[in-house]
């Protein structure tokens, strides 16, 4: 039909194979090829059924993103849904791989469903801000009734071949080739001279509409607080599946696709999705020679390295763990078998899987069993000096070509690679606690690090289902600057006016899980005291200083572990509740500065952390320790907690407008300029008429 839609006649069998690597989405090209190659299928009086198929490695895995927020060329999918559906022949979909959103919605137009036994079903359009607007809403429910419907759509992940067999969503499941299988299949329809089998027609999920509206209104319930439009529209257009004729729905689906694919929810949804894709593709990988990783070690049974130590364990990774004695390595050993035998409580690994990985794992005192290992990740504890030693002790064993990558938040990697003899084979790898199961991983690429040790870096991080970013060496590397920044701004309301309970609650409101002094509280408040000392020497003492944390640190108030801090914890509890004595320190602070508190309302606490979060931002581009805007969007929202409905700090500003951002910052100058001078690069593209967005290219 076109060069992404192939259009064959075997027998009286017309087979429509979609191409269109690597994921086959539905774009413009493949849109018409189906929509004409059904409509000459259902002409050619040869034909009596028809076969649609994909080619490569799956089914369409949905509409073609990149598409969205543009006009979009006819025929649009539902139209090649509803001309699919409408066929007099019988349609076969044939599955294997992903039939996602728009592919899903393909299949269900066919007549009959068959799928290979790995391939799986799901309408992710959720996690995209949007609904299926292909006719998902109106068909899935016809076959499966609301509740397994809505589960589909409101939570987005996919389901296996089998429990969509077994919610009568596919017709037969086949082992081996799907294609060979389905044509066999349609062959036998056509011989037989079956007629069409609409989905539209059918009723059996509406057999019980009492359970049906039951589980409309406690899913409605349950989505009434979401902050993006889409969960409630999902809901209305399920239910209407049932209340309203076909067309009516279709017609009530397609409004709300409309209304939830322009809102700025969709739009950043959409912006993650392409900026964590986007942050894998580094220069370094250009012509790399990987190293080959086969065996690691983990320096530091702390908890850093035993969660680094069951992420590489779970990837499949034989890991030799070393401590300094042997107390702290049995301490050590014994995190990761709770670990494991937590995982083994859940249900989510089987006895056999954990005696696999405990085997896996080789514990030791003596460094010398690093010798052939082919990366060792040092988990020590984060102060130069301690690094350094254990760096010698690597160099000295190590075997050449090794990679020697350095656990760390903070410190300099360009001076620790300089301490040993190959700072070639140097490079950071900062994860984020706890390592097995927080997804970020900022990789640190230092002046000397050689390129396929960078790209090694990203192949395995692939391999250990992290999504890695590249950082340069700077203090905090990207997600630690933004969060210093964060905390600073967060810092001078509290003293200039605001509590720690307003300030978290408007950061809340905004969407972030908790607020700053809760996250302060809850990771220990000692951890940002010791590094505030250690940079008291380097600190201008012009800056302003908000010396309200040193003061609660002083009476050992650590945090939830020591029972106060931003907050009190009464009783072990684990909320905590405003403690009249840290307003008391916030007033003397302030009376000790001459500072008359003021009011700050949510919106301008938001507005104060967001614009320090972009404009640190846009420092870490200039100074080239990110790559682009989308990757510090990466961080914030897999490492920090920023909503990734807002797309992260960069995305969060291009959607308030650079222009605005920016007078912001400039309005606050006045208050501490260095702090709040905005970065030059606003200038730039606000003159250029450019966003962050602009940046993102490649
Ligand atoms: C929808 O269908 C709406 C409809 O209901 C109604 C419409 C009116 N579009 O993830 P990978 C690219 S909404 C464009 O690295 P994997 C991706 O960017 C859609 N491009 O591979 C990457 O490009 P590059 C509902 C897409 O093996 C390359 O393909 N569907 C799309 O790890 C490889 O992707 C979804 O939300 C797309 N839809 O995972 C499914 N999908 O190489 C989204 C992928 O240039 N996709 N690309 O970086 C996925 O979940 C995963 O890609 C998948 C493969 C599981 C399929």
């Amino acid at each position: 039909m076109n060069n992404q839609v192939k259009f064959e006649v075997e027998g009286n069998v017309a087979i429509l194979t979609i191409q269109n690597p690597p994921v086959n989405a539905l774009g413009a090209a493949v849109r018409q090829g189906l929509f004409d190659g059904i409509e000459k299928a259902d002409g050619m009086s040869s034909v009596n059924a028809v076969l649609i198929r994909a080619a490569g490695r799956t089914f369409p895995a949905g509409a073609d993103v990149r598409e969205f927020g543009k006009p979009r060329a006819e025929p649009i999918l539902s139209q090649v849904v509803g001309r699919i559906e409408a066929c007099s022949k019988p349609v076969v979909a044939a599955v294997h791989g992903n039939a996602l959103g728009g592919g899903f919605e393909i299949a269900l137009g066919a007549h009959y469903r068959m799928a290979s036994r790995d391939a799986k079903f799901g309408l992710p359009e959720v996690l995209l801000g949007v609904l299926p607007g292909a006719g998902g809403t109106q068909r899935v429910p016809r076959l499966t009734g609301a509740a397994a419907a809505l589960d589909l759509m409101l939570v987005g992940k996919p389901i296996g071949a089998l429990q969509a067999s077994d919610l009568g969503l596919v017709d037969a499941l086949v082992d081996g080739d799907v294609a060979k299988a389905g044509f066999a299949f349609a062959q036998d329809l056509a011989e037989k001279g079956a007629g069409p089998r609409r989905t539209c027609d059918r009723r059996d999920g509406f057999s019980d509409a009492e359970s049906y509206m039951a589980a409309i209104a406690a899913r409605r319930l349950a989505v009434a607080k979401s902050p993006l439009e889409a969960p409630a529209r999902i809901v209305d257009c399920v239910e209407a599946a049932m209340l309203l004729p076909f067309e009516a729905g279709i017609a009530k689906e397609r409004a709300a696709f409309d209304d939830c694919e322009g809102s700025e929810g969709a739009q950043a949804l959409r912006h993650a999705f392409f900026a964590e894709r986007r942050a894998a593709k580094v220069p370094e990988l250009e012509g790399a020679n990987l190293r080959e990783v086969n065996t690691i070690g983990v320096v530091g049974a702390g908890t850093m390295g035993t969660g680094i130590a069951v992420a590489c364990l779970d990837a499949g990774f034989p890991v030799t763990l070393v401590e300094r004695d042997e107390e702290g390595l049995l301490r050590g050993v014994e995190k990761i078998d709770a670990i494991y035998q937590r995982s083994l409580d859940k249900g989510r690994i089987d006895v056999d899987t954990r005696a696999a990985r405990m085997e896996a794992l080789t514990g030791t005192t003596d460094m010398d069993e690093l010798a052939q290992v082919d990366l060792v990740i040092e988990a020590v504890f984060e102060e130069i000096s301690v690094k350094e030693g254990v760096f010698a002790q690597l160099d000295a064993v190590m075997k050449p070509g090794a990679i020697l990558a350095t656990n760390t938040s903070y410190l300099d990697i360009n001076a620790l690679a300089a301490t040993i003899s190959r700072p070639q084979d140097v490079v950071g790898y900062h994860f984020f606690s706890p390592a097995n199961i927080m997804k970020l991983l900022e990789i640190v690429v230092a002046d000397r690090t050689d390129p396929d040790v960078v790209a090694t870096g990203f192949a395995l991080a692939k391999r250990l289902r992290k999504v890695p970013v590249r950082a340069g060496v700077a203090d905090g590397f990207i997600g630690n600057r933004i969060l210093a920044a964060y905390r600073q701004a967060a810092d001078f309301m509290l003293e200039d006016g605001a509590t720690p309970a307003k300030i978290d609650a408007a950061m809340r409101d905004f969407g972030f899980p908790i607020g700053p002094y809760q996250v302060l509280d809850m990771a220990g408040l000692d951890i940002s005291w010791a590094r505030r000392k250690r940079l008291a020497d380097s600190r201008d003492p012009a800056a302003r200083y908000v010396a309200i944390g040193d003061k609660l640190c002083e009476r050992g108030w650590f945090g939830q572990k020591a029972g106060r801090g931003y907050y009190i914890y009464e009783d072990g509890s684990r909320t905590g509740v405003e403690d009249p004595e840290v307003l008391a320190i916030i007033e003397e602070e302030r009376a000790a500065k001459g500072i008359s508190p003021r009011r700050f309302s949510a919106r301008e606490i938001q507005h104060r952390c967001l614009n320090a979060m972009a404009n640190e931002g846009a420092r870490l581009l200039e100074e080239a320790v990110a790559l682009r805007p989308s990757d510090i969007d990466v961080v914030m929202f897999y490492g920090y907690g920023f909503p990734r409905w807002r797309g992260g700090p960069m995305m969060a500003a291009d959607l308030r407008g650079l222009l605005e951002v920016e007078n912001e910052l400039r309005s606050y100058q006045i208050e501490e300029p260095a702090f709040w001078a905005p970065s030059p690069l606003f200038d730039e593209l606000v003159k250029n008429g450019q966003h962050f967005e602009d940046l993102n290219e490649g």
